[in-house]
């Protein structure tokens, strides 16, 4: 068996492969990042759109494995910007001296597993090839972004954007007649601040979504000094919730509770504001009914605040609320009430092409100086499967993943050993709290090296039959969702000939967690390690 150069290769420095670092020097191994962009931040790095900000609060969105890193960092606002984010990432590298072990500007294009040497052959996009024992892929679920199939798409003499690989620099809309592609999170957050500088925006929509608002504000410097001062306990709370956010949750049937309390509770979330809309209720998810009464009462709202019968009609979604993920934002909906600001379904006309001047729909060439894509992503898989990645015998992921993504619990694939996932397909991700949930991946993973290490094992892999258990549990648990019955990037309906499957863990984080602490007590139950 040969030597490795290292023992450890993670790709992606966003939060996944900051802390993946870290923990791994801490351990005393060699290991290496690579990352394409030229610094850390990950999706963070990436999104620099205007109006970008993350939409669970900052004060929960962040690393809580260092107690002082949280004691000293200070969020300006309830749900902060991009720039601050990226700037506590930058914080973080900076702290643990992260980045003289990450390699920028870098994209691995390859890993093969050596089945002779037992050990990974990475290889980059700059011809470079280097062997690690262990391969960690901290990818991001939200990082491959979509472009569409449009035709003519390259054919546009103005200027094009992509809401997930935003230019560095920031772009003056001041004047010009600007088009939006897409109605998801990304386009609610950037559309009315485009709108602010355009002469002219369209908004073009082909599934109208649910949006609760922000109701973002500066922090209250109260709140931060209650939170510091009970971190500790309040994170240990967040890992018995669901979703990994401390909030207010109902632990009551809507169809077991008089409307006048469901309108009341539902109105209070309202002008509370974000993600929480639906969590007054056990069943909003699970009930059709039940959801449809939180439906109403969201159309209504746009229906109060979109002066214009039809654009609001427009707008009001026609799935189930919460089906597709929930936006959060700000004067999106009050944004159509200004006269330069338009929207055009594309749902029934759809888009024909895209030209030298424009966007042509039903046979009408409208013109503009730039588009915006908020086209979403390939979302979950999509960063994994750019990659050619093998395993033993030369299977290719893409192969094992031909009718969906297989893993035993997001962490380890059957087949492709001592390949780890931070937050992979099939663990809770992007239905939970990503930053909380990060950390449980990075901690599991790095904890089974450590174990590894201590008993003189070279090699860890996940069971098959583990795998399909798995598997079958996540796929199980979807069905019984409301979520699992709408066309969404959950279950890669976006991305035309991706297979059908809910692709994250609807089990919730507390579950999650206790099954892979579990797996470890029962003497890692369901991998091999030799
Ligand atoms: O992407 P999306 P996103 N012609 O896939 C439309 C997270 N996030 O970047 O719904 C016309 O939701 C597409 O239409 P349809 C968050 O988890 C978080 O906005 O497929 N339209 C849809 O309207 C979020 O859910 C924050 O019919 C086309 C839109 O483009 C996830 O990222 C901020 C089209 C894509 O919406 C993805 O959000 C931003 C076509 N050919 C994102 N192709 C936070 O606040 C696609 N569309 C933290």
């Amino acid at each position: 068996m040969g030597k490795q150069d290292l023992d450890v290769v993670v790709i992606g420095a966003g939060f996944g492969g900051m802390y993946m670092l870290h923990r791994l020097r801490k351990m005393g191994l060699r290991a290496r990042a690579y990352e394409v962009g030229d610094d850390v931040g990950g999706t963070w790095y990436w999104n620099r759109y205007p109006g970008a900000r993350v939409d669970v609060e900052s004060m929960q969105y962040s690393y809580q494995f260092d107690e002082e890193l949280q004691q000293e960092w200070e969020w300006s606002e309830k749900y902060s910007p991009q720039p601050e984010i990226l700037r506590y990432a930058q914080h973080v590298a900076e702290r643990f001296d992260l980045r003289k072990d990450i390699q920028f500007n870098t994209r691995v294009t390859a890993a093969h597993f050596d089945d002779a040497n037992e050990d990974w052959l990475i290889t980059t996009d700059r011809g470079e090839q280097v062997r690690a024992r262990h391969f960690v892929l901290a990818v991001g679920c939200l990082s491959s972004f979509n472009v569409p199939d449009i035709p003519g798409i390259n054919d546009f003499a103005g200027d094009s954007y992509y809401t997930g690989k935003w230019p560095h620099k920031p772009v003056d809309f001041s004047g010009q007649r600007v088009a939006v592609i897409g109605t998801g999170s990304s386009a609610m957050q950037s559309s009315p601040e485009i709108a602010k500088q355009a002469s002219a925006l369209t908004v073009f929509q082909r599934t109208a979504n649910f949006s609760i608002p922000a109701q973002n504000r500066p922090q209250d410097p109260d709140y931060v000094a209650y939170v510091k001062a009970n971190y500790p306990e309040l994170r240990a709370k967040a890992k018995t919730i669901y979703g990994g956010v401390v909030d207010e949750f109902g632990t009551a049937k809507a169809l077991e509770t008089p409307i006048e309390e469901i309108h009341k509770d539902l109105e209070a979330r309202w002008q509370k504001g974000g993600l929480t809309f639906l969590g007054g209720f056990t069943d909003m998810l699970t009930d059709r009914q039940a959801n449809e009464i939180a439906a109403e009462f969201a159309k209504n709202k746009i229906r109060s605040i979109v002066k214009d019968p039809k654009t609001a009609e427009m707008l009001c979604p026609k799935n189930i609320i919460g089906g597709k993920r929930l936006c959060v934002d700000t004067e999106y909906f009050a944004m159509y009430n200004h006269p330069h600001v338009n929207l055009l379904d594309v749902q029934e006309t759809p888009i024909e092409r895209i030209t030298a001047k424009g966007i042509v729909r039903g046979g009408v060439e409208y013109e503009f100086d730039s588009i915006v894509y908020a086209t979403g992503y390939d979302a979950i898989t999509g960063s994994y499967l750019r990659i050619d990645i093998r395993g033993r015998n030369g299977v290719e992921l893409k192969d094992h993943w031909d009718a969906g993504p297989r893993t035993y619990l997001g962490l380890m694939v059957s087949g492709f050993p001592n390949m780890f996932m931070v937050t992979g397909p099939g663990s809770p991700s992007v239905l939970t709290n990503m930053l909380p949930s990060i950390e449980i991946s990075v901690e599991w993973i790095t904890d089974a090296i450590a174990d590894m290490r201590a008993e003189d094992k070279k090699l860890c892999q996940a069971r098959p039959e583990a795998e399909a258990e798995w598997v079958a549990h996540v796929n199980e648990v979807a069905s019984k969702s409301l979520r699992s019955t709408v066309k969404s990037w959950y279950i890669g309906a976006n991305i035309p000939g991706k297979p059908s499957v809910f692709m994250p863990y609807l089990g919730g984080q507390p579950a999650y967690l206790a099954k892979c602490q579990e797996v470890v007590a029962n003497g890692y139950e369901g991998f091999d390690l030799t």
